[in-house]
């Protein structure tokens, strides 16, 4: 079935203004929430295609009204080869940790559980920069999607033991350490990321540096409407579904195309004109971002070239 495209014409002109650059950096704030989240549910997906350079956001005092941790969901194919540092932050004596975690996916390869992997707190004496690697010699760990937290110092993951009497117990994931790498304890490594806890000294703004690391494929999930990896309804991109899964179910319902084959330029159409209430509805679109990766780069240039002279 051949569609047309409705929005092409100012969405090449905008493309092509872009800057193309490789290795993006991901910013949280182009999060439907405008913060990375705390789970694999809501952290932020590094999507796209091709290696990722950095990560940018910002952490906030208070472990209930405030942002204590941001996680990012990367994808790692090679993990000898990964290493994430802290390269700057606002203020410049901002305390921060790193922690790796490996992801677990469903059936539709969506993110389900998230088990330690390595920890940092200061990369070495005299600095409160962080940088993560996976342990040294370590064989058990596949290419994949792994989940990098921050936060600052005091402030760390935890999971569930449950005990005797049936009550659940909040149990450390990580050993400490002050400059070497922190390993999954025991209960860490065997059971799932459930919370954060610990006390903020201070808040601010980081960029994190990658290497080794990719950005997640679109396509990685199968599940459709409101699928992590799937891209946002207000923008154009191959597979089917989007992002957000109350506005999935919209369009889908005024155009079954858009959930059984791709979501085109008509799919994106719709969901501007009917999810103006959904969660992800934006205020300030960006139609630069035709892939709908959260970045204007040499990837959305390509998908307007290949769609070139396809309108009749
Ligand atoms: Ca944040
Ligand atoms: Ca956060
Ligand atoms: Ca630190």
């Amino acid at each position: 079935m051949n569609r047309i495209p409705a929005l092409l014409g100012p969405l090449a002109a905008a493309a092509l203004a872009a800057t193309a650059i490789a290795g993006p950096d991901v910013d949280e704030n182009t999060s439907v929430r405008n913060d990375a989240g705390s789970t694999t549910k809501t952290a932020k997906v590094c999507k796209g295609s091709g290696t990722v350079s950095s990560a940018s956001g910002a952490l906030s005092l208070g472990l209930l009204t405030g942002d204590p941790v941001d996680l990012f969901l990367v994808y790692v194919p090679n993990p000898s080869l990964f290493s994430a540092t802290v390269a700057t932050t606002a203020p410049a004596n901002l305390d921060t940790q790193l922690f790796l975690f490996q992801v677990t996916l469903d059936a539709n390869g969506e993110p389900t559980g998230a088990y330690a992997v390595a920890g940092n707190d200061n990369m070495a004496a005299g600095t409160p920069l962080s940088k993560v690697t996976f342990p040294v010699g370590s064989t058990q760990y596949a290419p994949g999607v792994y989940a990098l937290g921050v936060t600052v110092s005091g402030v760390r993951p935890y999971t569930y033991s449950t005990s005797a009497n049936g009550n659940r117990v909040p149990q450390d994931m990580f050993t400490t350490s002050t400059t070497g790498l922190m390993l999954p304890t025991s209960i860490g490594a065997n059971l799932p990321l459930r919370s954060w806890n610990g006390t903020q000294t201070l808040a601010g703004s980081y960029r994190i540096s990658f290497a080794g690391t990719t950005l997640i494929s679109q396509g990685a999930g199968t599940a459709g409407c409101g699928g992590v990896y799937a891209g946002s309804c207000y923008e154009p991109h191959s597979p089917r579904g989007c992002n957000d899964a109350q506005c999935c179910e919209i369009v889908c319902g005024i155009d079954a195309y858009c959930c059984s084959a791709t979501w085109d330029t008509n799919c994106a159409q719709i969901a501007y004109e009917n999810c103006t209430g959904c969660s992800s509805a934006p205020t300030n679109p960006c139609p630069a971002d035709v892939n709908g990766d959260g970045t204007v780069n040499g990837a959305d240039l390509g998908n307007v070239l290949n769609a070139w002279g396809t309108c009749q």
